[in-house]
């Protein structure tokens, strides 16, 4: 910590004055150090004196090895085997929107599996005037569309419901990446088969073992979803669906069938099948509720949090997070730093948009004494991210999915934090 930034901390008493000493601007306030001998400054260093890699020594590049700890990373006894399992993106270390292929996270039922696009096959069959099949070549005539949305599984945050218990954002929140997609909307296809009145429902399915079959409300069909065959700009990785994914925008992540190679245009839910009953949640009362199929507003704060502590003083300090809503986009978030007593508005990087991550900023002073920090989001619809509490009401202790709630960091005085519950 530098002499320059102590010397400009906020008081304790400015700190506890609530909303107005929250949020000032961090510009020219401390965050710099005094100019002093530094040999980082005033020596030639080593990288200064040789010549570095040639543009052919990583064709496909790579993160430089200082970033080798932002991975994806699983937690192993929450399945059997890596398989059917689940791994996280490290959304503590990253920032902005865009979530690099590299470190999205990744659900395998069955694991992922490798798809030419030679071999790939598209068909389009049940209740349409011409089933028909297309090739990856075939769908890359059609007019396509880039859109940024999140990917959110239903499971996220799903082992919090009974008490804080993952330390890090990237296992309580990790199951969501965001990416830019480019695909054909599907109801183009749809309309080249033909769908006949009769059908209300797409089945869709996977070319991998598991198939994750799922039916899906011809509505939706014919609303936003994509099939995409490109994300942030190039081919889906492997584990991600290649060569052809489904995008359910705002839905739950389970319903993105990866390896597309079925749509089946149907008149009911083909819910026989113990993929499509699984996915339901149970409520306080003991009875269940299905076809929750929408991701609720939610938000998390980032950074600090458990795996990206405060590593220096008291002064400026960039609070920073992420907020999205299956219902449309994200139009505020606010900040607590007490446990959800006094809240203010944080910084959006960017307006929200429809059915994507949403960066936030809180430009703070920080006085070094520990804090309860919480973020909660708002959207278009007029929804606000509920309390742990509010969601309890309703939904008990033993759901899995959907959990939205307010999630609460504990910053202690030395800068590390910790996942806990505020009463
Ligand atoms: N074919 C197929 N599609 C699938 C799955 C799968 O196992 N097989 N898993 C689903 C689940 S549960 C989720 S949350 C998302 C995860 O997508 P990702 O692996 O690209 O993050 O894919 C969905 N699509
Ligand atoms: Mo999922």
């Amino acid at each position: 910590m530098s002499d320059n930034s102590k010397g400009k901390a906020t008081s304790r008493r400015q700190f506890l004055s609530g909303a107005a000493a929250v949020g000032v601007g961090a510009v020219g306030s401390g965050a710099a150090r005094a100019a002093s001998p530094d040999p980082l400054i005033t020596q030639v260093q080593e990288w200064a004196q040789a010549t570095g890699e040639g543009v052919d020594a990583t064709p496909y590049g790579l993160p430089i090895q200082f970033e080798k700890d932002v991975v994806r990373r699983n937690v192993e006894w929450l399945t059997a085997d890596t398989i059917s399992s689940i791994n996280f993106t490290p959304i503590h270390a990253l920032d902005g929107t865009i979530t690099p292929q590299g470190c999205a996270f990744e659900r395998h039922h069955s694991g992922a599996i490798e798809l030419s696009k030679p071999d790939y096959r598209l068909m389009i069959n049940g209740l349409v005037d011409t089933p028909l099949v297309f090739t990856y070549e075939d769908l890359e005539r059609f007019p396509r569309e880039n859109r940024v949305y999140f990917c959110e599984c239903a499971a996220n945050t799903g082992m919090e419901w009974a008490g804080a218990q993952l330390n890090g954002a990237q296992f309580t929140h990790g199951m969501i990446h965001n990416m830019e997609y480019s695909g054909v909307p599907l109801r183009t296809l749809l309309e080249e088969a033909g769908v006949k009145p009769a059908g209300k429902w797409i089945y869709v399915e996977g070319a991998d073992a598991s198939s994750n079959g799922r039916s899906i409300p011809l509505e939706k069909a014919m609303d936003d979803v994509l099939v995409a065959f490109k994300a942030n700009g190039e081919a889906l990785r492997k584990e991600h669906g290649y060569p052809v994914r489904l995008v359910v925008p705002g839905w739950e992540g389970n319903m993105w069938v990866k390896w597309l190679r079925r749509v089946e245009v149907t008149e009911m839910a083909i819910e026989s099948r113990e993929e499509t009953s699984k996915y339901t949640d149970t409520l306080e009362d003991g009875t269940s509720r299905k076809w929750s199929w929408v991701m609720d507003a939610k938000s998390v704060v980032t950074s600090p949090s458990p795996q990206a502590p405060i590593t220096h003083g008291p002064g400026p300090l960039v609070i920073t997070g992420l907020a999205w809503s299956g219902r449309g986009s994200i139009t505020g978030v606010d900040v607590s730093v007490d446990g959800g007593k006094n809240w203010v508005p944080a910084r959006l990087a960017a307006p929200g948009t429809d059915k994507a991550l949403t960066r936030f900023y809180l430009d703070y002073n920080w006085d070094g004494s520990e804090m309860l920090l919480q973020a909660r989001a708002k959207d278009s619809s007029g929804y606000v991210q509920p309390t742990k509490a509010q969601l309890r009401d309703v939904r008990g202790e033993n759901s899995i999915y959907h959990n939205n709630c307010i999630q609460t960091w504990w910053i202690k005085e030395s800068g590390e934090a910790e996942n806990v519950e505020v009463s």
